[in-house]
């Protein structure tokens, strides 16, 4: 039997036509959930579903599903495909979209192949993966897997003040379905490494096995605005001052533990933001990592016990908010090896590994069994305009999903 293999042109156009969607007025691409800019991608999506001649459905928080039936299978447990298309703030092109439209490739693939799976085939595209807007991240999978009521999803209020239910509503993706309304029989999402690893061992395919725990907080820091000029050094209750402490503070501690530990943090605000006033109030978000969870446990009591100390020592008030919570995650072993045996069977070699970042696979294994599939991504960059694969890794990556999604229709 012939190998079958994706349409590389038509998968690679579509990367880059939903890579110029979106884009603000400084050319930067920025799809945060429920925008408008969301509402356009999505939309160019669904057009490509609805040309694919897939049943089209989405549920009461925005997740979309392009689904495969055919006459005999069509109440069968789907093997699930996808991944999401909002992106962070002046993103890359592959993150997430290459996931989903290499779902719909396959799929593709497979119709005009005259392949007869044994059960539907479905793409989704889950909403607010990246959490920018709304916290948490991997919304739409989370809800999607019975781990947050989606009244409650629908309920947050994004960074702008906004509600996320909403603004489902405002762009036409608060739909029918009750999340959770296909139960895969499996799940496969092929996304770009975004780390260094396989370019660096030169390996084109990861096989994805665990992915690591992920805790998010909002730290504000509540000081006292005084004059610049007038107010001595030992009389200050300097927010901005303690919330530099606790940033370097993250940083040393996981830059000089031989953990794989990370910490960051990405937001950063002052009030009042003038350069002659002491900052009264500093607010900032915290993001740890740590594929071990008794690990990540213990920086979270660490974090907590220095913010305690610094607020006497400093004379200022802490509040902290937790924004996200997800323990490791370990994905299904024999997928994983299928998708081992796929990269073996067309010559390639493979890598497993760890995913550092979060995916919507960590979600949907809770209800299905689930794994992922990486491709190198150039220099390890991503969530940046310069994020890149190449075309050859991009569709290699393609038809090794296309290759385990023909085993997995086959069982
Ligand atoms: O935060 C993450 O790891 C993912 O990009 N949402
Ligand atoms: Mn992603
Ligand atoms: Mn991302």
């Amino acid at each position: 039997m012939t190998t079958l293999s994706i349409n590389a042109e038509r998968l690679l156009g579509r990367l880059r036509e939903l890579g110029q969607i979106g884009r603000d007025s400084d050319g930067r691409l920025v799809r945060l959930a429920g925008s408008d800019a969301d509402k356009s991608g999505r939309d160019a999506f669904v057009a490509w579903i609805r040309n694919a001649g897939l049943d089209v459905a989405v549920d009461r928080i925005g997740n979309i599903f392009g689904i495969w039936r055919t006459a005999d299978s069509a109440d069968d447990a789907p093997i699930l495909l996808g991944s999401h298309i909002d992106t962070v703030i002046d993103a890359g092109i592959y993150d997430g979209c290459f996931g989903v439209l290499s779902g719909l490739e396959v799929i593709e693939t497979l119709k005009s192949a005259g392949f007869v799976p044994a059960r539907p085939i479905a793409v989704a595209a889950f909403t607010n993966e990246e959490g920018v807007r709304y916290a948490p991240d991997m919304m739409g999978s989370l809800v999607y897997a019975g781990g947050l009521p989606v009244g409650e999803a629908l309920a947050t209020i994004g960074t702008d003040g906004t509600v996320l239910g909403a603004e489902l509503e405002r762009i036409g993706y608060a739909g029918p379905e009750e999340p959770g309304f296909l139960k895969p029989h499996a799940y496969v999402e092929l996304h770009i490494e975004q780390g260094p690893v396989l370019e660096r061992e030169g390996v084109p395919i990861g096989a994805v096995e665990n992915l690591q725990g992920i805790s998010w907080q909002r730290v504000t820091i509540e000081g006292e605005a005084n004059h610049a000029g007038t107010t001595p050094m030992s009389m200050r209750r300097d927010a901005g001052y303690t919330a530099a402490r606790v940033i370097t503070f993250l940083r040393d501690r996981a830059r000089n533990a031989n953990t794989p530990t990370v910490a960051t943090v990405g937001c950063l605000s002052f009030e009042p933001n003038a350069i002659n006033v002491i900052p009264s109030r500093a607010t900032f978000t915290v993001d740890l990592r740590d594929p071990d969870e008794d690990r990540l446990k213990a920086e979270e009591a660490t974090l907590a016990a220095f913010l305690k100390e610094l607020a006497a020592a400093e004379e200022v008030k802490v509040s902290v908010e937790r924004l996200a919570r997800f323990e490791p995650v370990t994905f299904d072993p024999s997928i994983v090896k299928l998708v081992e045996d796929a990269a073996r069977s067309r010559g390639l070699a493979s890598k497993r590994m760890t995913s550092g970042a979060g995916h919507d696979a960590q979600m949907i294994s809770r209800i299905a069994p689930s794994a992922m599939i990486f491709v190198p991504s150039t220099g390890g960059v991503s969530h940046n305009p310069r994020e890149h694969t190449s075309d050859a890794d991009l569709v290699a990556g393609a038809n090794i999903l296309l290759d385990a999604v023909t085993r997995l229709a086959a069982q």
